[in-house]
């Protein structure tokens, strides 16, 4: 009788195949900024625990040499989703003000690239791809496969991934690296669900092949 082949290592999500970072691979962290950490203008509860999570997926990604992209909500003080225009949310992420700058504790390595968002005063913008030169920027760059984290789960982390998946990027969601608005209790978990039935895989640190531990 042959030996069973060895059963893969065992994660919080499960039992899944480890993770091997590989030339094609690319990182987009999305909106991880003052405003939306606790305290914030438009403040996602625990917020700030992406951060430190980040710092290792980004360690991991300069030490393989790959492209790494922060994408920022950059809007102009009377943009169209703001209240005082008849839009969902409070004012945030002002463009050049203190609640705009990312995260304090989140370090861009050299040769990162940020993506402005949503900067017209007209039209919103979820996604890091909504009329903004990532695709063309990670194209370049000969990323095929997106690892996807930051802020927030339900807004504009999901329109990233599903514009990821559109345009034909293999896609996997850091799930230990985002968290929810919730306005409603479970647009997190749903939205992680869609984009799971939208193709994309959700990973965790712990299932990259070769993380520290
Ligand atoms: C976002 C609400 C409004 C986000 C941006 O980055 O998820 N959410 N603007
Ligand atoms: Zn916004």
């Amino acid at each position: 009788m042959p030996a069973p082949p060895p059963s893969p290592p065992h994660s919080a999500h499960g039992t899944e195949a480890p993770v091997r970072l590989q030339p094609g691979d690319g990182l987009v962290v999305v909106d991880v900024q003052r405003d939306f950490l606790p305290g914030g203008a438009l403040a996602v509860p625990d917020g700030d625990a992406v951060v430190p999570v980040l710092a290792r997926y980004i360690a991991r990604f300069v030490a393989h040499g790959l492209p790494i992209a922060f994408t920022r909500d950059w809007h102009p003080p009377d943009h169209c989703s703001f209240r005082d225009r008849g839009g969902p949310w409070p004012p945030h992420c002002v463009a050049g003000t203190p609640g705009a700058a990312f995260a304090p504790g989140l370090a861009l390595p050299a040769g990162a690239e940020v993506v402005s968002k949503a900067t017209g005063s007209e039209a919103d913008a979820y996604s890091g791809f909504d009329h903004s030169s990532l695709a063309g920027w990670l194209r370049t760059r000969g990323v095929r496969r997106l690892f996807v984290g930051g802020l927030a789960t339900d807004y504009c982390v999901a329109a990233t991934v599903r514009d990821a998946r559109a345009l034909g990027f293999e896609v996997l969601v850091l799930g230990d690296a985002v968290r929810a608005v919730d306005v409603q209790p479970g647009d997190g978990a749903r939205a992680l669900a869609a984009m799971q039935a939208g193709g994309a895989r959700l990973i965790a640190l712990d299932l990259l092949a070769d993380e520290p531990a």
